[in-house]
């Protein structure tokens, strides 16, 4: 059954007095999924801003298990985590791994790729702020084309980030686990109802969640739904969900106002018309893809419950 906003309880296991940023999607983010995973779990965080405001030694904000080591370690670290449970005979015991952009996209690639290989009973979430945000806003594998990061500065010889968004949910997708979608901050009841299916999957589950930045994309903080909101009208970001290897589109794409988006946010505001054009067309491929991705994995695994 679908979970509505009302059917959350009040308590949380991710408690207040963390010391995210006014505004920060992630945090909004981490509170929503916190609510759905209940209390038998196992949090997992690397070095990101989660990991500090999340709280740093003696404070935490989680009332449950938490660990953190290092950066590039999520998926061997949650693999570990879920097999020392299964030992114990702890099968109830969700383990969940939270981290960056740059802990998955990047550094952490292999590690994960490694976890979702040898299918690990796991929840991997990638909260998607689009750089590296805890050390400064250098760009990461996620940063999307033109935006300007400390790594990507806007100057005489390039306008921003010259490449092009890396597509880590396709990448999992094509590790044939049991579950990956794609969710937002911003749409709180398709965020939950896919933290729930994740929950109720075994096997590898990967989510990766569109997380606005207030300093690093510099927009007002009161605009953080809006952003989000924005990103999956003009096609910056998909609604998609992969099941056994099945492809749905949860929300179509409107693709008009990438102008509006990209407007709204300091780290855009430098680009031109021509790099705006480049930017469109590429979503406008990037959509085509997952339509014919999506009609053709619909049809090839009907009815079927194997992996790819
Ligand atoms: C091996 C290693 N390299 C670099 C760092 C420094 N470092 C800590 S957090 C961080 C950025 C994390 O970025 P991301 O994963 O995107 O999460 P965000 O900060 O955006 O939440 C970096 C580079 C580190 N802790 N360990
Ligand atoms: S820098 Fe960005 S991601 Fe980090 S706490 Fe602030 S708003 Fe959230």
């Amino acid at each position: 059954m679908r979970l509505k906003l009302k059917d959350l309880p009040e308590e949380n296991i991710f408690s207040s007095g963390h010391t995210a940023c006014a505004g920060c999607g992630a945090a909004m983010a981490v509170r929503n999924i916190a609510k759905v995973l209940g209390k038998e779990v196992i949090i997992y965080v690397p070095a990101s801003c989660l990991s500090v405001f999340n709280g740093l030694f003696p404070n935490c904000a989680w009332t449950v298990p938490y660990h953190h080591t290092v950066f590039e370690n999520t998926g061997a670290a949650i693999s570990g985590l879920s097999r020392a449970m299964k030992r114990k005979g702890l099968d109830d015991v969700t383990v969940v791994g939270i981290a960056g952009d740059g802990g998955t996209a990047d550094i952490g690639l292999q590690a994960l790729s490694g976890a979702a290989e040898r299918n690990e009973d796991v929840i991997y979430i990638c909260y998607d702020n689009e750089a590296y945000m805890n050390t400064g806003v250098q760009r990461s594998g996620s940063t999307p084309h033109g935006a300007s990061t400390t790594t990507t500065p806007v100057g005489k010889l390039t306008k921003g980030n010259q490449d092009f968004k890396k597509d880590v949910p396709l990448i999992m997708m094509a590790h044939g686990v049991p579950y990956v979608a794609t969710a937002s901050a911003s749409f709180p009841l398709d965020l939950i109802n896919k933290v729930k299916k994740a929950k109720e999957t075994k096997g590898f589950r990967y989510l990766q969640v569109y997380a606005p930045c207030v300093p690093g994309w510099r927009y007002e903080q009161s605009k953080t739904v809006e952003v989000g909101k924005l990103a999956v009208e003009c096609g910056m970001w998909f609604l998609l969900e992969c099941e056994n290897g099945r492809l749905k589109i949860n929300r179509e794409p409107k693709m008009k106002n990438l102008e509006t988006y990209l407007k709204m946010q300091g780290r855009f505001r430098h680009m031109d018309e021509k790099q705006i054009a480049e930017l469109q067309e590429s979503i406008e491929r990037k959509w085509e893809f997952y339509k014919g991705y999506a009609d053709l994995t619909q049809r090839l695994y009907s009815g079927s419950e194997a992996s790819v």
